[in-house]
C-alpha cells in the first residue's frame, strides 16, 4: 500500500508516517518549498520516506503530485493550524484549510476516484458549543477564521463523498498533543516553560485564558483513528476524543506539580494572549469511533502531561550541556 501524507513535517504527519511505516506502507510526504528545511520531526525516518514538493496553494502542483505518486490513500493533514494566526491571516487560512481541501479532492476526482481520502477536521468547528458532549450530530458554531475554514473542509469532504462516490472520510479530532507539538500551542508552551523554570533558564511563564477547557489526548493514539477510518468499507465522519475535559489551569498545575513547582509563583496572565472570541469548553464523545472502528486511546491526561514535561526536561538538559 502507498500512502501520501500532506503535512508530514507537522506533529500528526510525523506520527502517522511512523505508524504507516510500521504497517509496511510505502510513505510519501508532501512538503512545501522553503529556504530552510523543517524536517526535524521526521529526521528519524528520513531514509524510509519519500518527500515530494507541492503546495496547497497551487492546484497544478497537487495534480502533478497525485499523478506521480499514485497513492492508494491520501491523508490531508496540511493546514495553517494555529488558531490565533487565523485572525491575522484569515484569507491565507481559508486558502490552505478550506480551498486546499477542494484542490486535493479535485485531483482525486480528476485522476482516480478510487484513491481513499482522509480529511483532518477539528473540534474547533464546534466553537461556542451547542451540546455537551459534542458528537458527529452536534451543530457547528465556529469561533475563529480557522474554525470556519475547517467547517468548509469538512463539508466539502462530505460533498465529494456524496456527489462522486469518493471514499472520503472526515475525522473531527479534539486537541491532541505530544512532545512533537509546536511550541506555540498551550500544552507545549506550558511543558517547555515549566522545564525552563525548573532548570533555571526562565523565571516566568506568560499565558492567556487559564479557564478554557479542552479535551486533550495523545497524537500517537489519534493517528491510528485516521488510519482505521480509511480502512472502513464505507467512508464516514467520526469524532475522536478522550471524553475528558480539563482546564488550561489544570494542565499547568499537573505540569508544574510533576516538577515539584507551585505554578502560582511563576505563571503570569497576559491580556495580550486572550483571543477575540474564545472556545470556552470542548468535550467530545467518541462512542461511534470506539464502536465502529474499535478505536481506544492508550494515553490518559496525566500520562500525557508527564510524557511532555519529561521530554522537554531531557531536551533542555541536553541543550544546557
Ligand atoms: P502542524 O504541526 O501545525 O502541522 C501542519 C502541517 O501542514 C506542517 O507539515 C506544514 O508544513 C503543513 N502546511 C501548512 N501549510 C501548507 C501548505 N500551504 N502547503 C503544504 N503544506 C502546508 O499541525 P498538526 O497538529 O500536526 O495537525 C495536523 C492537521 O490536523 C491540521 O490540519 C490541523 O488543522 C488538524 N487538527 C489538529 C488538531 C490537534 O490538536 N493537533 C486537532 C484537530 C485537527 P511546514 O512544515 O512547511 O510548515
Ligand atoms: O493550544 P491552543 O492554541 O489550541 P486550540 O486553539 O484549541 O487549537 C488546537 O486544537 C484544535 C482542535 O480543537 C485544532 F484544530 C487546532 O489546529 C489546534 O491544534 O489553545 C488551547 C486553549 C485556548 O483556549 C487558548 O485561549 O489554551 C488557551 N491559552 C491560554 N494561554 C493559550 C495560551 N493558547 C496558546 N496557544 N497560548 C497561550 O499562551
Amino acid at each position: 500500500m502507498r500512502a501520501l501524507i500532506t503535512g508530514i513535517t507537522g506533529q500528526d504527519g510525523s506520527y502517522l508516517a511512523d505508524f504507516l511505516l510500521d504497517k509496511g506502507y510505502e510513505v510519501y510526504g508532501m512538503v512545501r518549498r522553503a529556504s530552510t528545511e523543517t524536517f526535524g520531526r521526521i529526521e528519524h525516518i528520513r531514509d524510509r520516506i519519500n518527500l515530494v514538493q507541492a503546495d496547497l496553494l497551487d492546484q497544478l502542483s497537487i495534480i502533478n503530485l497525485v499523478e506521480d505518486v499514485k497513492p492508494d490513500e491520501i491523508y490531508n493533514l496540511a493546514a495553517q493550524s494555529f488558531v490565533p494566526t487565523s485572525w491575522n491571516q484569515p484569507v491565507l487560512t481559508g486558502e490552505f484549510d478550506a480551498l486546499g481541501v477542494t484542490k486535493i479532492l479535485e485531483a482525486i476526482r480528476f485522476l482516480n476516484k478510487k484513491i481513499k481520502f482522509y480529511q483532518a477536521s477539528s473540534s474547533e468547528m464546534f466553537g461556542k458549543v451547542r451540546q455537551i458532549p459534542q458528537t458527529e450530530e452536534t451543530p457547528f458554531y465556529p469561533r475563529s477564521p480557522y474554525g470556519v475554514a475547517k467547517a468548509y473542509g469538512h463539508f466539502i469532504t462530505i460533498n465529494y463523498r456524496e456527489s462522486y462516490g469518493i471514499h472520503a472520510s472526515s475525522g473531527i479530532l479534539f486537541n491532541h498533543e505530544s512532545p512533537r507539538r509546536g511550541l506555540e500551542f498551550v500544552t507545549r508552551k506550558i511543558t517547555d516553560g515549566a522545564a525552563r523554570i525548573k532548570l533555571g533558564l526562565a523565571d516566568k511563564l506568560h499565558l492567556g485564558n487559564l479557564d478554557a477547557e479542552r479535551d486533550w489526548g495523545f497524537a500517537g493514539d489519534y493517528v491510528k483513528a485516521m488510519w482505521l477510518m480509511v480502512q472502513k468499507e464505507k467512508p464516514d465522519t467520526y469524532v475522536v476524543a478522550s471524553g475528558q475535559a480539563h482546564s488550561v489551569r489544570n494542565f499547568v498545575q499537573e505540569a508544574f506539580g510533576h516538577l515539584n513547582l507551585d505554578y502560582l509563583e511563576y505563571v503570569v496572565t497576559d491580556p495580550k494572549l486572550m483571543r477575540p472570541a474564545e472556545v470556552d469548553h470542548l468535550l467530545g464523545n467518541a462512542s461511534k469511533a470506539k464502536r465502529e472502528l474499535g478505536w481506544e486511546p492508550k494515553v490518559d491526561f496525566k500520562k500525557l502531561v508527564q510524557m511532555m514535561v519529561d521530554a522537554d526536561m531531557e531536551r533542555l538538559r541536553a541543550e544546557k550541556k
